[in-house]
């Protein structure tokens, strides 16, 4: 062999054993990991054979609390037994005592119906139990009764409240009283009242009242041709004369004025006006009902289509009415039946004399020296009302009627 071969098979020598080396020392590291290994597990086992054993120790106790207990459930189930017994004869002892108190009660029964009609005292004793009873009754009764009124004392609210509302009930019903007994005062005192001095004396003049038609009928036999004033005037004439005979004069007696409540003083007055159908059933009144009566008797005679109205004179000491038709071209008919005095001439036939003359002619009637204060306070028919304070505001007016009047012409 030459050098190099042995150089090649040296180095390859040297190889192989460094690669075995480098084995070597892998497999001794691998060895030492799984020592390692070895005493980990060996330590677990350890631990687990410790708890192996504590658990075999907790076996035994268990064992011995089983033991324990089997021997306390024997125990308990003698005891549960000998209670059975026990409850057992106990009920038997309860049927033979109600066996026992049953026959009694028989024996008491035979005792007591035997002796009951025969024993004054058990008799007494019966007689007092039924007057206890009832005693015991009236007590109930009472203590009930004590008892309803306990709780309405406990709730006094509620008592009041009830009352309250009562007496709202009874106040509420005594006013609705009082105020129709207040309206019906003012009713029946507007009525009793319009006859004296009247606020609205237009109310009495009544045209269209059936007694006043049918009387006026009788007299005139109607306006039979509404343009032939010649019958109108006959017929006024013929309403006027039949009030002068047919009623008689009479004054005014005393006569109360109900005040504005009942509770005022009563006024009284010698004024009274009648309606005119009063007038006409009494066959008597004064002035102002006479001309009230002859002025509603015209106005029905024209049918409400003239003129005609009461009139009102007054001075200072007294007043008088009469009846008033104002005719055309500023002519003036006065009719006044409670004077029997009418606008006339010497044969008895109407005149139609101009305003101012006729009113004076019909004031010197009333007194012959006619006072410097008269004058005309109001006229009024069932159309209207006038009120003045002077002659000139009533002559005035009176320029200007603006009313339908009667033609100055037969
Ligand atoms: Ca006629
Ligand atoms: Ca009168």
């Amino acid at each position: 062999m030459n050098k190099k071969k042995v150089l090649g098979l040296s180095i390859l020598l040297i190889i192989g054993l460094a690669g075995f080396i480098g084995t070597l020392g892998y497999y001794q590291a691998l060895l030492v990991s799984k020592e390692s290994q070895m005493l980990s597990l060996s330590s677990i086992i350890e631990q687990s054979n410790i708890q192996i054993s504590n658990l075999a120790d907790l076996v035994d106790e268990k064992d011995d609390g089983i033991n324990s207990l089997s021997s306390e459930v024997i125990c308990l189930t003698e005891d549960k037994d000998d209670l059975s017994s026990q409850i057992l004869n106990l009920h038997n002892q309860k049927k033979d005592l109600e066996s026992q108190i049953s026959t009694l009660n028989s024996h008491i029964q035979i005792i007591q119906s035997d002796n009951s009609n025969t024993d004054p005292d058990i008799i007494a004793l019966q007689n007092q139990i039924v007057e206890l009873n009832q005693i015991i009754e009236t007590r109930d009764l009472q203590i009930r009764t004590l008892l309803t009124k306990k709780e309405d004392l406990e709730n006094p609210n509620a008592t009041l409240t009830t009352q309250i509302e009562y007496l709202q009930i009874q106040v509420e019903s005594i006013q609705a009283n009082y105020d129709f007994f207040m309206d019906s005062y003012k009713l029946l005192r507007e009525e009793v009242n319009q006859r004296f001095d009247p606020t609205d004396p237009k109310l009495t003049i009544t045209p269209n009242n059936n007694e006043i038609s049918d009387l006026v009928q009788s007299i005139t036999g109607g306006w039979s041709n509404t343009s032939d004033f010649n019958e109108f005037w006959t017929d006024v004439k013929n309403l006027y004369f039949w009030v002068e005979s047919n009623i008689e004069y009479r004054s005014d007696g005393l006569s109360p004025i109900l005040p504005v409540t009942p509770y005022n003083n009563l006024i009284y007055t010698t004024d009274m006006w009648q309606f005119p159908e009063e007038t006409i059933d009494l066959e008597k009144g004064d002035c102002e009902d006479q001309g009230i009566l002859l002025c509603s008797m015209i106005r029905c005679y024209t049918n409400q289509e003239y003129a005609t109205d009461c009139i009102w004179i007054t001075d200072s000491e007294s007043t008088h009415i009469g009846v008033q038709i104002p005719v055309s071209e500023n002519k003036l008919v006065i009719l006044d039946p409670a004077r029997n005095y009418y606008s006339k001439d010497f044969l008895g036939n109407i005149v139609f004399n101009d305003i101012t003359v006729e009113i004076n002619n019909w004031f010197n009637d009333w007194k012959a020296s006619t006072s410097s204060d008269v004058y005309v306070k109001k006229i009024f028919s069932d159309y209207r009302l006038e009120t003045f304070s002077s002659m000139n505001e009533y002559f005035t007016w009176m320029q200007n009627y603006g009313f339908s009047v009667i033609v100055n012409q037969y």
